[in-house]
């Protein structure tokens, strides 16, 4: 028996203490909270089915702990330290999400839990964003970046010696668990004193805000957190009365009867105070805007076949230039199946399988050489979406732009860069696909086992 916590547990400690200190740094994210939790309330009174299939898929208990943050790095051993970081509570890489296509200098994988035991318990996620400083053309002020950003170092000491401490010895105990959720939260804490003169703070940001925001901070600030809600639409339209001001579209599939991938809506970010303070000790007050709250609602999870059939369908609504609203949108979308067995009949999202009690007292005669739909059909295997646990880079786009002013979108000419990333990460990402189809199989041989076969 090893005395080590589990990463799961460092995880749920370290997402609970995030909340805690983004709840104190930005208060609006604590009335978000509190909004999302009395419709996710109102929701589940209101649909004893989706209460007893979120119940049934263990979805539930990590409804209100369920979240996901966002920071934005600005070099190589940088990523590659937050991913040994990420890997002590769990979390690995998963995808490659290039946003240079859509004006934002960055590039981009998800942290997260990768086992479905894990994902139950806490399926925490960080969009973690690389700066593409290569993409700055001003060389004198690219270099002026690159100097910053050498001279700053991102985690504790005592951070790092945990981290090698837990790769050396397998694991953390406990104590050294909670000292490790301390120290990490320091990493990801808001610097109010910037370390940068105002002009260069100026000049970066006249660049690109999002190069201000990664260069001219001690560290990478949480830029925002994201509950999930059972009803983003509800929450939306609720949000000004509590004295929210959300962005004015949600981004994603449109609301639909079977919920697919993911939709997501922020309220806009906040002016914050800063005071730029020079090692001379030459000082200035301005304000930042980095930091928002957002919301997210999730569905089933896409098949290869699924997502490129969403890909095109949204390609086309945007390239069609209408206007951005609710009926647009589910038209364009008309054509997406809306019902679980179609989804699944065309292979399109991916299902969970298993066996019902009434399976299980089935004899074995009547299950022997039957095939996974007349097992379905018969009322003898169950299914239920498996939900998606990743971004979407449209989305992600437009979360980015709307917190940095649509007039900062840019063209780049750099081509992707999966390979400069995977390096720079120093190993590769997780292909989210195969990452469902196995939760999948695994979901169906299980079911199958169950039933005698
Ligand atoms: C990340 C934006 C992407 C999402 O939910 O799609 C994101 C950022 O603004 O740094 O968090
Ligand atoms: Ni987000």
């Amino acid at each position: 028996m090893s005395n080590f916590v589990s990463s799961d547990e460092i995880r749920s400690q370290f997402s609970r203490a995030m909340s805690d200190m983004y709840r104190r740094e930005v208060p609006q994210y604590g009335a978000l909270l509190e909004l999302v939790k009395e419709i996710n309330g109102e929701v589940l009174a209101a649909n004893p089915d989706l209460m007893r299939a979120m119940t049934r898929a263990d979805e539930i208990d990590r409804l209100d702990v369920e979240r996901h943050g966002a920071i934005r790095l600005g070099t190589a051993d940088e990523l590659a330290t937050i991913r040994r970081l990420f890997a002590v509570m769990g979390m690995h890489p998963v995808g490659y999400y290039d946003l240079v296509g859509a004006g934002t200098p960055v590039h981009a994988t998800a942290f997260r839990p990768i086992d479905d035991a894990s994902l139950r318990r806490n399926p925490f996620r960080v969009f973690t964003s690389l700066l593409r400083l290569e993409l700055i053309k001003d060389e004198a002020l690219r270099e002026r970046a690159e100097q910053l950003l050498a001279r700053r170092s991102i985690f504790t000491p005592r951070t790092l010696a945990l981290i090698n401490l837990c790769e050396r010895q397998g694991g953390l105990t406990r104590p050294e668990g909670e000292e490790f959720v301390r120290e990490a939260l320091e990493t990801f804490r808001w610097h109010r004193q910037s370390p940068v003169d105002y002009q260069t703070y100026r000049a970066l940001h006249d660049t690109h805000r999002l190069i201000a925001d990664v260069v001219c901070f001690k560290g990478p600030h949480i830029n925002h957190l994201t509950p999930r809600t059972l009803d983003i639409d509800a929450v939306q339209r609720r949000m000004p009365a509590w004295g929210i001001s959300p962005k004015e579209i949600i981004e994603g599939p449109p609301r639909r009867h079977c919920a697919i991938l993911l939709r997501q809506t922020s309220f806009k970010a906040l002016e914050e105070p800063v005071d730029f303070v020079t090692a001379e000790g030459e000082a200035s007050a301005s304000t930042h805007t980095a930091r928002f709250g957002e919301i997210e609602q999730r569905g089933i999870a896409l098949t290869p076949e699924g997502r490129r059939r969403y890909d095109a369908m949204l390609a086309g609504f945007l390239a069609s230039g209408t206007r951005h609203c609710d009926e647009a949108l589910a038209l364009a979308f008309a054509a997406f199946p809306d019902d679980a067995p179609t989804l699944r009949a065309q292979g399109l999202a991916y299902f969970r399988y298993e066996a019902t009690a009434t399976g299980k007292a089935a004899p074995r005669a009547e299950v022997e050489g039957q095939s996974v739909d007349a097992l379905i059909a018969a009322g003898y295997l169950s299914i239920s979406p498996i939900i998606y646990e990743d971004f979407l880079p449209v989305s992600a786009a437009g979360i980015f732009q709307s917190n940095l002013g649509s007039a900062q979108r840019q063209s780049y000419d750099g081509a992707s860069s999966r390979v400069a990333f995977e390096s720079a990460l120093g190993a590769s990402v997780h292909d989210e696909f195969a990452l469902y189809a196995e939760s999948e199989a695994a979901s169906r041989r299980e079911a199958l086992a169950a039933l005698g076969r």
